[in-house]
C-alpha cells in the first residue's frame, strides 16, 4: 500500500485502485442515467410536497440555463445561490452549470454583512434566493452590487419578493421557448465556488472544476463497492437536511445521489418535527448526517425504531464523532448494525469533498482513502513522511478531486497546495494496522460548530472593531451538542471595562447565530504570540 515517490515521499495508495470517470460536465453527468427512469420522482419538497420527475428536472435545468443566458449573463459569470434546501435550489445549481456559469453557494443563514463579503469576493453577476430570506439578501445586494444585477426569487411561501425581482418559475416557463445554450465549456472550467477558510484567515472562494466534482462522485462510487457499502436495490429515498450550500450537501449528497437515481426530499431547516414528519411519511433508505443529528436521533423522544425500518445506511461526517455516540444509538433502538449500517466519511471543501469513507465496524474511524485519492502523513515537527501505523502527522491528499486553488489568493493557494499537487488538509491523523484512519486533532485554525465552518480570523477582526478592544483571539472549545463553540480572549484598552455582555451584544446581528461566542469571553493581559505575531492557538487551548 505504501509507495515511495521520487522525492522519497511515502504515498499511501487507495486499496480501491483508480476510479475511471467520464469527461462530462457536471449537469450532464447528473442526468446521464435519468432516461432509464424519466417518470421517477427526483426532487420533492419535504414541507409543501412540490415534486419534479427526473424528466421534468432535467428539462427545467436546461430551461433555467437558457433563461440566465437570455438575461445577458456571459460564460463563466458567477451567480450567487443563497437559498435554503428546496427542489428549486437544486434546479438552480444545475441550471447555472447548464448555462455555462459558476455557482457560488452562500449560507442562507448569513447576515446581510456576511453575504456582502462573499458577493463581492466572488464578483457575483446575479443572485438566486428565496422569499423567506429575500429581504436580507436584497439588502446585501443593494449595498454592494449594481441596480441591474438580476435578482431571482424562488417562492418558498414565506415572505415576499422585493420590487424588481424575477420570479424563479419564470426562468423555467420562459426558457422553454429559448434556443438551447451553445456551451463552450470543458471539464477544466470552474463550475462551483463554495467558500472555505482553509487552514488560516478569512473565507476564500474554492475553485472547483467540472472534473473535480465528476471525478469525486466516481471515486466514491468505485469505492463503495470495494468497501461493501450497503446499497439499495431500489430507488434510494434520502432526506436532504444538510444544506446544499455546503460541499457535503452539494457533492456528497445532492449531485451524486441524483446521478444514481435517488429521490431527494428537501428540508429547508432542521426542525425536529419537520424532520420526523419526513421520516414518518417516506420509506427513507439512507440518512446523511453530521454529529449533532446523530445525537438528536439518539436523544429525541420523537424518534422511533420504525423510522429506521428501511434505512440501510447512516453516514456521518464534517466533524468528529465518538464511537460511544454510535454505540448509544444502536443500543437505544436495538437495531441490527449489519442491516442499518453506520459509516463515517471525511473530506473538505477543497477536495470536492470526499477523501475517506468508512470500511465497516470501527465507528470512530474515517475509514480509508477512496479510489484515486493518494495520501501522505507528514510529521508536523520534522516534516518527514510517516509510514508506520499509530504515528500522527498532518494529512495530505492528492487526486483529480483537488481544487484548482483559492480565487484571487495566490498566497493561500501556495500555502495549501504544493507544486506537485498535494493538498495540506490541516488535520492531524494516524492509521491503524488495517490502514483505517483516525482524525485526532486540527492543526488549522478552523472551528467547526455543528459541522459549519467558523473562521476565528473573522471573529477576531470583528472584535477588534469594538472601541474598547485592544486585541482579540478566538479558539474553539468542546461543546456537548455542537461539537465545538467559539471562545474569545480579549485584551481591553487602557481604562476600559467592557462586560462580557457588551462584547457579545456587539457581535450579535453582525454574524450568523452559529458563530456567536457561545464559549464565552475571558479578559486577559496579553495574547500569546510567536515572534512574527501569529497567535499561538495551541498554547491558548
Ligand atoms: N471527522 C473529523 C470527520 C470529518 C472531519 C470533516 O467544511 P469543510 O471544508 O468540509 C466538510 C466536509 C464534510 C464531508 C465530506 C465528505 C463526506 O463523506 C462527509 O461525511 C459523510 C463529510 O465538512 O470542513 C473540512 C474539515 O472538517 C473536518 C476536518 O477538520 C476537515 O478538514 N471534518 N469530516 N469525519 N473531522
Amino acid at each position: 500500500r505504501i509507495v515511495t515517490g521520487s522525492n522519497n515521499e511515502k504515498i499511501i495508495m487507495s486499496s480501491c485502485g483508480d476510479a475511471s470517470y467520464p469527461e462530462t460536465l457536471i449537469h450532464e453527468f447528473v442526468w446521464n442515467n435519468s432516461e432509464n427512469y424519466p417518470n421517477h420522482i427526483a426532487l420533492e419538497c419535504g414541507i409543501n410536497g412540490k415534486k419534479y420527475t427526473f424528466a421534468q428536472a432535467k428539462d427545467a435545468t436546461s430551461y433555467i440555463g437558457r433563461s440566465l443566458r437570455n438575461m445577458g449573463l456571459k460564460t463563466g459569470d458567477v451567480i450567487a445561490l443563497v437559498a435554503p434546501n428546496f427542489p428549486d435550489t437544486i434546479l438552480s445549481c444545475l441550471g447555472i452549470s447548464s448555462g455555462g456559469f459558476i455557482v457560488t453557494t452562500i449560507n442562507p443563514m448569513y447576515t446581510a454583512e456576511e453575504m456582502m463579503i462573499q458577493l463581492l469576493r466572488a464578483n457575483a453577476k446575479a443572485i438566486i434566493t428565496s422569499t423567506s430570506i429575500a429581504s436580507t439578501v436584497f439588502a446585501a445586494k443593494r449595498a454592494c452590487l449594481s441596480h441591474e444585477t438580476p435578482f431571482i426569487v424562488i417562492d418558498d411561501k414565506i415572505g415576499s419578493m422585493p420590487d424588481g425581482s424575477i420570479p424563479f418559475s419564470d426562468l423555467i416557463t420562459r426558457g422553454k421557448s429559448l434556443p438551447p445554450v451553445n456551451l463552450n465549456r470543458t471539464c477544466d472550467d470552474i463550475v462551483a465556488l463554495p467558500f472555505s477558510s482553509g487552514t488560516t484567515g478569512l473565507p476564500k472562494g474554492v475553485m472547483l472544476r467540472h472534473r473535480n466534482l465528476v471525478s469525486n462522485i466516481m471515486m466514491v462510487q468505485t469505492s463503495i463497492d470495494v468497501f461493501q457499502f450497503p446499497t439499495s436495490t431500489f430507488q434510494d429515498v434520502i432526506p436532504a437536511v444538510l444544506p446544499f450550500f455546503h460541499i457535503y450537501g452539494m457533492n456528497a449528497l445532492m449531485l451524486p445521489r441524483l446521478s444514481f437515481g435517488a429521490k431527494i426530499i428537501t428540508i429547508p431547516k432542521f426542525v425536529p418535527e419537520t424532520f420526523i414528519d419526513v421520516l414518518d411519511k417516506n420509506k427513507v433508505t439512507a440518512l446523511f448526517c453530521v454529529p449533532p443529528i446523530i445525537l438528536f436521533l439518539t436523544a429525541s423522544p420523537l424518534v422511533k425504531k420504525q423510522h429506521f425500518h428501511h434505512v440501510h445506511l447512516i453516514l456521518c461526517g464534517a466533524a468528529p464523532l465518538a464511537e460511544t455516540d454510535v454505540d448509544r444509538f444502536y443500543e437505544k433502538y436495538n437495531i441490527d448494525s449489519q442491516i442499518c449500517e453506520f459509516r463515517q466519511g471525511y473530506g473538505l471543501t477543497e477536495t470536492s469533498p470526499v477523501d475517506f469513507i468508512g470500511t465497516g465496524r470501527k465507528y470512530s474511524s474515517i475509514g480509508q482513502n477512496i479510489a484515486s485519492c493518494q495520501v501522505r502523513l507528514v510529521d508536523v515537527m520534522t516534516k518527514k513522511d510517516i509510514s508506520t501505523s499509530g504515528q500522527t502527522g498532518e494529512l495530505w491528499v492528492k487526486g483529480p478531486h483537488v481544487m484548482k486553488g483559492y480565487l484571487n489568493d495566490e498566497d493561500a493557494t501556495k500555502n495549501t497546495l504544493t507544486q506537485d499537487g498535494w493538498l495540506k488538509t490541516g488535520d492531524i491523523a494516524y492509521f491503524d494496522e488495517d490502514f483505517d484512519f483516525y482524525i485526532t486533532d486540527r492543526l488549522k485554525e478552523l472551528i467547526k460548530v455543528k459541522g459549519f465552518q467558523v473562521p476565528p480570523a473573522e471573529l477576531e477582526a470583528l472584535l477588534r472593531m469594538h472601541p474598547d478592544v485592544e486585541e482579540a483571539a478566538v479558539i474553539g472549545i468542546p461543546h456537548e451538542r455542537y461539537g465545538e463553540v467559539p471562545k474569545a480572549f480579549i485584551v481591553v484598552k487602557e481604562n476600559k471595562k467592557p462586560t462580557e455582555d457588551d462584547i457579545k451584544d456587539f457581535i450579535k446581528g453582525k454574524v450568523s447565530e452559529y458563530k456567536q461566542l457561545r464559549g464565552g469571553i475571558t479578559f486577559v493581559d496579553n495574547i500569546p504570540k510567536n515572534p512574527s505575531g501569529k497567535i499561538l492557538r495551541a498554547k491558548m487551548k
